[in-house]
């Protein structure tokens, strides 16, 4: 890739700077996105035909913003990073704003490269496909009258890597649909070619014809939407409401986007590409401050499909990347996609034309219960002496829209100090149409008459920058195994000693590493200059992640190539500022080669990782076979897994939460055994009767 570097001069623009933040990780505000677009607008002049792309926070450096934190520095200096299209010119511009002194620091031409597509790119695809003679003429032989070419839909999704045309025009492949009323799904209706469309002079500029033709479904569409999806068996009618009351209202404090909840502190910041970032994450552990995390988020994705056809090979989505989980966040619903007492923080981006847009309610943030912390009985007494204690989680969402998929991501604190990640998929499948009596497998699955649904994967990169009780830290991975010593030998005589084995990354060579469900493996982020007065162990966060499919595509596949992440669920490099996303900043029509993003920083793999400042990047997922069930509308797949700290504390940190019900051997004996009531809700109450849970004896465990 050829770059061409220019420091630019000092163009300032007349207008004041905007109110510094309240943070320096904060995400711009309005008012600093108008001075950016204005700083550059001076630099290029009226006469410059330019469009936005990208107008985001470039972070401090974690050294500045450390200093600023820990040691009471100066604020770091606040700049923005704009990525602009300029007519005619091939590539894009990276420039680099100073926002408190408004000039242009750095302006970078960056030959070879398409930058991510906007949702306001994506929506004029539709009107380029349907006034295109050649698609009017596909559509034709499809079974679709010329004069109802409002009825033709597409999915613009970029083109992968397409080595026709590499990636010299910044291109669309339209996934292309019918819906006979503008209510309908169209994902019923697929049709079996695939204009290629050029986004930035909107026109399609070929069109991709399958050797074997599918007419257009004529079976009746397959809707979600409740007047289509009731007509044959009606609503259910049993189903009651179940409301959260938080009468106090919430337990957790925010300060601008600085979030306090029992014993955690951190930021939750937002940007255009990984949607939520939470930095800076700390533990009050009785007054000691202790870092755990600087900055943890989703920094990559990809959904490969499967069927070796056509030019399937193409849908290889890395959504992240290529069109941004925050560009495509949804604004959210108040008891829809949340419910009970909600914060919503908004998102802000710049339009093509450098104008504010808004996101209302881009993140929720809310608390839930969680079901049971932790809970014993003794069977001494029948179980009268007890404790029960209920969880609550803090939980900071995001819903983005992927064309046809959803994806909800939930970033939940819990109360013994894990942080569980979990990822619930929604939305549509990704259809192609089959013939009446065709046999789509083994590629796909028909979920419907006449539809297609390539098997595909989904797989996500959870990005994590450690800060375990410092900056030093090592990664390994733990594996459970029998002992290596014969049933009878004077180690094992009875043959059912195990143990646990912690194998410690020395390169990051060492640490490209496969998941293991025989041995258990999780993997271990420790700080190995601090041990647990215990166990004599280092203090660390032990990531326990199951759902970890191998990549599937063939390595030197191009979905391999532009996802050199996912060949390995884990993946350590050294920190470097700006080491941030794993398939490469301008991901859009990569073809995956050079060392671009993690291939760049994994190198010959011989950089030590021990005992440093380092970087992990985790892939997790699941492979997804469809089925009828996940069609017209799928129900939410769950994934999930979790950072939990071991050897971190010396005891069970939420020992000091107020329990729901306690009673010990003497409560219980003087109590007669039998009142059980939660100490903290009142609101719980037995189905077929009016007796609540605060009342005696009204409870699961009373004695009969
Ligand atoms: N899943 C591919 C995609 C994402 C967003 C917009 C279009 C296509
Ligand atoms: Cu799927």
């Amino acid at each position: 890739m050829e770059r061409l570097q220019q420091i630019a001069s000092q163009t300032t623009a007349s207008a004041a700077p905007p109110p510094a933040p309240a943070h320096p990780l904060d995400p711009l505000s309005i008012a600093e996105i108008k001075a950016v677009v204005s700083v550059v607008k001076a630099k290029y002049g009226s006469g410059a035909e330019i469009s936005f792309n990208t107008v985001t926070l470039k972070e401090p450096s974690k050294k500045s913003f450390l200093e600023w934190k820990d040691k009471n520095g100066p604020a770091p200096p606040r700049f923005a990073f704009v990525v602009l299209l300029e007519a005619g010119k091939p590539g894009v511009q990276e420039i680099v704003v100073d926002i408190t002194n408004l000039y242009v620091t750095n302006l970078k031409h960056v030959h070879g490269v398409q930058p991510i597509l906007t949702v306001e790119d994506l929506q004029s695809t539709e009107d380029v496909i349907r006034k295109d003679a050649g698609v009017i003429e596909q559509c034709v032989l499809s079974g679709i009258p010329a004069t109802d070419m409002h009825k033709v839909y597409c999915d613009p999704w970029t083109i992968g890597y397409d080595e026709r045309w590499g990636n010299s025009r910044r291109l669309q492949q339209a996934m292309m649909y019918y819906r006979s009323d503008e209510d309908d799904s169209q994902y019923s209706h697929p049709l079996d070619f695939v204009p290629i469309v050029d986004t930035e002079t909107k026109e399609v500029i070929y069109i991709d014809i399958p050797n074997v033709r599918r007419p257009v479904s004529k079976h009746p569409h397959s809707n979600f939407y409740p007047s289509d999806a009731v007509k044959e068996h009606g609503y259910r009618t049993e189903q009651k409401p179940i409301n959260v009351t938080q009468p106090e209202g919430v337990s957790f404090k925010m300060d601008g986007h600085v979030m306090e909840w029992s014993n955690f502190k951190f930021h939750i910041g937002f940007n255009y590409r990984e949607g939520i970032v939470l930095s800076d994450i700390n533990y009050n552990d009785h007054g000691n401050v202790r870092p755990i995390f600087h900055r943890m988020s989703l920094a990559e994705m990809i959904v490969p499909y499967g069927s070796p056809d056509f030019r399937h090979f193409r849908k290889h989505a890395l959504d992240i990347g290529e069109y941004g989980a925050g560009y495509m966040t949804n604004p959210l619903a108040l008891g829809c996609d949340c419910k009970g007492v909600i914060h919503y923080l908004d998102a802000h981006f710049a339009d093509r034309a450098g104008d504010p847009i808004t996101i209302k309610n881009a993140v929720c943030i809310h608390e839930e219960d969680d079901g049971i912390l932790y809970k014993h009985s003794d069977f001494r007494d029948d179980f009268a002496t007890t404790i029960v204690t209920r969880a609550t989680r803090l939980v900071i969402s995001q819903i983005f829209t992927a064309a046809n998929y959803e994806y909800c991501i939930y970033w939940n604190f819990l109360q013994d100090g894990s942080i569980r990640l979990d990822v619930k998929l929604t939305g549509i499948l990704n259809t192609y149409v089959a013939n009446e009596g065709e046999k789509v497998g083994p590629w796909g699955t028909q979920v419907y008459p006449q539809v297609n649904a390539h098997n595909h994967q989904h797989m996500f990169s959870l990005r994590i920058d450690p800060r375990i009780d410092g900056d030093n830290n090592s990664v390994g991975s733990s594996d459970v195994m029998s002992s290596p010593h014969e049933l009878g030998s004077l180690e094992n005589p009875y043959g059912n000693g195990w143990l646990g084995k912690r194998t410690v990354y020395k390169t990051v060579s060492d640490s490209l590493t496969h998941a293991n469900a025989e041995t258990s493996r999780s993997w271990d982020i420790f700080n190995p200059n601090v041990l647990n007065k215990y166990s004599g162990l280092p203090v660390s966060y032990k990531i326990v992640s199951n759902q970890t499919p191998r990549l599937l595509a063939k390595e030197n596949s191009i979905p391999s190539k532009r996802a050199p992440w996912a060949r390995h669920a884990m993946n350590v490099v050294k920190y470097e500022e700006d080491r941030l996303y794993p398939s490469g900043v301008h991901v859009p029509q990569w073809s995956g080669d050079g060392p671009v993003g993690i291939r760049g920083w994994i190198g010959d793999g011989s950089d030590n990782i021990e005992n440093t400042d380092v970087i992990v990047f985790h892939t997790f997922g699941i492979s997804h076979v469809p089925a009828p069930e996940d069609f017209p509308l799928m129900p939410a797949e769950p994934i999930t897994l979790l950072m939990r700290p071991r050897n971190f504390f010396t005891a069970n940190p939420a020992l000091d939460l107020i329990p729901s019900y306690a009673k010990t051997t003497s409560e219980a004996r003087k109590s007669g055994g039998t009142e059980v009531k939660s100490q903290l809700d009142t609101a719980s109450r037995l189905a077929f009767s009016n007796t609540s849970a605060s009342f005696e004896g009204g409870s699961c465990c009373s004695k009969k």
